[in-house]
């Protein structure tokens, strides 16, 4: 399988996120693609490639452009205006019941305050290197989706960072792009088709269901923490299946605490089920192990075995498969644990060996 991969991630290392109170050690760290490089490069079936540029269009289909620009010059603003804080992170939340009644929102003449227009939580510091690294990101994506379009049946995009919570105009949950969005209206765009995207990160992808949430030509079937309880809270509910034309194309199933590894399977076939009714040629998945048992931050049970059968199930259905990289915070595992799947959707054999005992 093509993998594509960019060293330029490491530009995007966020020291901390901010929870109960504290500054806590960053989850969504550099290590985590370099664990899943190091396990895909010892198994000869991977090969790699860097991604090619593809521009600032492929975003702005998708996000408003004005965040784009907010992204692009933060940094740079942030230091010139004499700000020393290494990470920037939102103080004050532009909630709609905010200015209601009063009209609309000023843009604030300051990164400090105009963050809080765009970023939703207190997880997703930007550092000197984020915007370029999510960019890279999203060249990542969109080479990874030129190959399967040259005819891979399946490839791999290393993404990093994720990128599923980012919605049309706002940022979160350790994402700036929506890198899983951005290839699918280009598959809709160049291939003509209606688009599935299948979305296994544990936490709901609120991102890429408020973007395609109108549209019937986009599929989104994602499994997750039920948001009773899980991040991001808000969205994910069983009852959201879509809105005006999109009405029916959106699925979400919940999964339960503690979430087994037979349990999760049944869920999956009723999300593929959903998949194979639709119709295309193309999917996209979302792809976070953070749904493994031993995952700091969630709270099902599954284990590195159950990711083969997962990657295989998806393999039956028959579609050109664009894996991209979300979600996924145990690093020990992180690495073998997506060549699992990845070994399982191209047809290799489950190969535990390599599992460190940690
Ligand atoms: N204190 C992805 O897996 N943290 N994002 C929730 C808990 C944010 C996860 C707050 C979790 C974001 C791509
Ligand atoms: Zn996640």
């Amino acid at each position: 399988m093509r993998v594509v991969h960019s060293p330029r991630h490491r530009s995007h290392d966020p020291k901390h996120e901010l929870a109960d109170g504290e500054a806590i050690d960053a989850y969504e760290v550099p290590e985590r693609a370099e664990s899943i490089r190091r396990s895909l490069a010892a198994d000869g079936a991977f090969t790699f490639e860097e991604p090619t540029e593809h521009g600032a269009e492929p975003i702005t289909l998708v996000h408003d452009p004005a965040m784009l620009a907010f992204l692009e010059t933060a940094w740079h603003d942030w230091v010139s205006s004499g700000e020393t804080a290494d990470e920037i992170f939102p103080d004050t939340f532009v909630l709609p019941a905010l200015r209601e009644g009063m009209g609309p929102v000023r843009a604030p003449g300051t990164v400090r305050g105009a963050v809080g227009m765009w970023c939703f939580d207190t997880a997703t510091p930007m550092v000197e290197g984020t915007y370029a690294a999510a960019r890279a990101a999203v060249d990542v994506a969109l080479t990874a989706m030129d190959l399967a379009l040259g005819g891979e049946p399946s490839t791999y995009g290393l993404c990093r960072p994720p990128g599923h919570h980012a919605a049309r105009a706002m940022f979160g949950g350790y994402c700036f792009f929506n890198n899983a969005a951005i290839v699918a209206e280009q598959l809709t765009r160049q291939t003509g088709e209606p688009v599935a995207i299948l979305d296994v990160d544990y936490h709901h992808g609120n991102g890429t269901q408020q973007i395609f949430y109108g549209r019937a030509d986009v599929l989104y079937v994602s499994l997750h923490g039920d948001p009773d309880r899980a991040y991001p809270y808000f969205a994910g509910f069983a009852d959201e299946t879509g809105a005006d034309a999109g009405e029916g194309a959106n699925l979400n199933l919940p999964l339960p605490l503690g979430c087994s590894n037979e349990e999760y399977l049944a869920h999956l076939d009723r999300g593929l089920e959903a998949i194979a009714g639709f119709g295309g040629s193309t999917l996209v998945v979302s792809l976070g192990i953070d749904t493994y048992g031993r995952d700091p931050i969630c709270d099902l049970a599954l284990t590195t075995e159950v990711y083969h059968e997962v990657g295989r199930r998806v393999a039956a259905l028959g579609r050109t498969t664009v894996v991209l990289q979300e979600g996924g915070y145990f690093v020990p595992h992180l690495g073998e644990n997506v060549r699992t799947w990845l070994r399982g959707l191209d047809g290799g054999g489950l190969d535990l060996s390599a599992l460190p005992d940690v």
